[in-house]
């Protein structure tokens, strides 16, 4: 058997109940393939897979707080520090009831080869929680935030392990974290990004996921014959990710005609109302559904269904497996050009297959919405010089890296005669910076 498929079929054995987490290191591992078996002998003597696909640490932990109610609510606190060969571990914090460790453990392998793309010096990690900000006071959620940091605050810190935000986590809760962090440990330092402008927060963190993703999308495009303009766009989700890709493709010419939540979804014939969303999803923290109310002429669906109305553009934005090989048929009868994943594995692999066999782009989330995370390492250089860099330098910086992102998948896609596969070029470009500083680094 092949060293690849040794390592999944023990990792199918040891995981059963990880299905997110096999299904990442699937897509990487068969990417992968054709670069391991130029060296198989080696790699398997020096056990790399298994290494790769081992955290270095995981944390499991208690986070008790107290509710509105007076009663003691008890929620499970994750940090998997998954590999620090290329720098720090770096990655977010889920908030969402669905969090459990092969949620974390997917994301945070996803996330090794996703920060190794930006060129940057961090490692991967990621963490979170399987409390659900939604619904929730603001006090409730500063009392979770505090419980939850008291715990987290022993294994992180600015050349530990420095997290941001994900789902569930924006600036109000990284704000409450690093309260209690300073608190504790009686330093300031930049111990996690996405932080307020007040406090040592990054211009452009809040939109660059977003306006990255829409960076490499335009460069993928102008590189196969397209541009943005007039084309029409499908994002699905409403959050932080969803809106500044949203401002951004309409920025560039673009009509978004959908968004939507995990309740159900708007179609807007006219364009979205960003401005709308923004004061629905951002300020009063509300459900889609209101969406209606202020733009009468747009129809408002529950459940899902973005990808059956007709784009050229599809961006899903809002999380793991949110289009299927269903929605990706319909993607392709009508006549869509470009997926690219602002979320993390929001495709699954069967669907990705077939887009990729049917001659749609494919930009897969760990190259496409690597521009949230660069920028947090841009937060991370400013809060180390003690400095702040204007918008218009952020911004350049972060399209910088997603050209480049662009043409290193590109380019290594090229280099192992699969022209255009984005998937293979992005796996076996993150990968191979971080092999070099493993084998550098020898057997830890
Ligand atoms: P937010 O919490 O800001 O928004 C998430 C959006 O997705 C909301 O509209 C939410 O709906 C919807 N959503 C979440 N879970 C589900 C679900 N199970 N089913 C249907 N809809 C759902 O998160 P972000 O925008 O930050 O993150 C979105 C995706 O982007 C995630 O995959 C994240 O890992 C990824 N990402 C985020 C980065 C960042 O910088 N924030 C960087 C790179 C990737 P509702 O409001 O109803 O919950
Ligand atoms: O998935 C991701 O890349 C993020 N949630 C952002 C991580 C970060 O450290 O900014």
């Amino acid at each position: 058997m092949s060293y690849v498929d040794e390592v999944i079929q023990s990792l199918e054995e040891k995981n059963p109940a990880q299905p997110e987490f096999l299904q990442a290191v699937k897509e990487v591992l068969e990417s992968l393939r054709v670069v391991i078996e130029q060296n198989e002998e080696q790699y398997r003597k020096d056990a790399l897979l298994e290494r790769l696909t081992t955290p270095e640490k995981v944390f499991m932990f208690r986070v008790p707080w107290v509710d509105d109610q007076g009663q003691v609510q008890v929620n499970t606190g994750y940090r998997v520090q998954f590999n620090s060969a290329i720098g720090p571990y770096k990655g977010g914090l889920r908030l969402h009831p669905s969090v459990n460790l092969g949620i974390i453990k997917f994301l945070g392998f996803e996330q090794i080869f996703k920060n190794s793309l930006t060129g940057l010096p961090i490692g991967g990690g990621k963490g979170g929680s399987d409390f659900d900000p939604k619904g929730k006071s603001d006090r409730e959620v500063m009392a979770f935030c505090q419980s939850f940091m008291t715990e987290l605050c022993k294994y992180i810190g600015a050349d530990t392990d420095v997290p941001a935000g994900d789902i569930g986590t924006g600036a109000r809760e990284i704000g409450y974290m690093f309260g209690q962090y300073k608190r504790i440990k009686n330093l300031y330092e930049g111990v996690l990004t996405g932080k307020g402008l007040s406090y040592g927060g990054s211009l452009v963190r809040t939109q660059a996921t977003g306006y990255g993703l829409l960076y490499l999308v335009e460069e993928m495009l102008k590189c196969n014959g397209h541009d943005m303009a007039g084309k029409t766009v499908c994002i699905s989700g409403s959050g932080n990710v969803a809106i500044y890709a949203a401002e951004k493709a309409a920025e560039m010419g673009a009509k978004v005609v959908t968004m939507s939540d995990s309740t159900g979804w708007v179609y807007d014939a006219e364009g979205i109302d960003l401005d709308a969303v923004k004061e629905i999803k951002e300020v009063r923290r509300a459900r889609l559904s209101e969406y209606v109310k202020v733009r009468p002429n747009a129809q408002y669906t529950e459940g899902r269904g973005v990808w059956a109305v007709k784009c050229d553009i599809a961006l899903p934005c809002a999380t793991q497996n949110e289009l299927f090989i269903e929605d990706a048929k319909q993607l392709v009868e009508n006549g869509c050009i470009a997926v690219a994943e602002g979320a993390n594995m929001p495709t699954t692999l069967d669907a990705t297959e077939y887009l990729q066999e049917h001659g749609v782009l494919f930009a897969p989330g760990k190259a496409a919405n690597a521009g949230g995370v660069a920028t947090s390492a841009l937060e991370m250089s400013q809060n180390s010089e003690r400095l702040s860099w204007t918008f218009e330098e952020v911004d350049a910086k972060l399209k910088d890296i997603m050209v480049n992102i662009f043409h290193n998948m590109d380019d290594a896609a090229k280099r192992y005669h699969a022209d255009g596969n984005y998937v293979i070029g992005a796996n076996i470009a993150g990968f191979e910076k971080v092999v070099d500083a493993m084998t550098a680094q020898g057997i830890v």
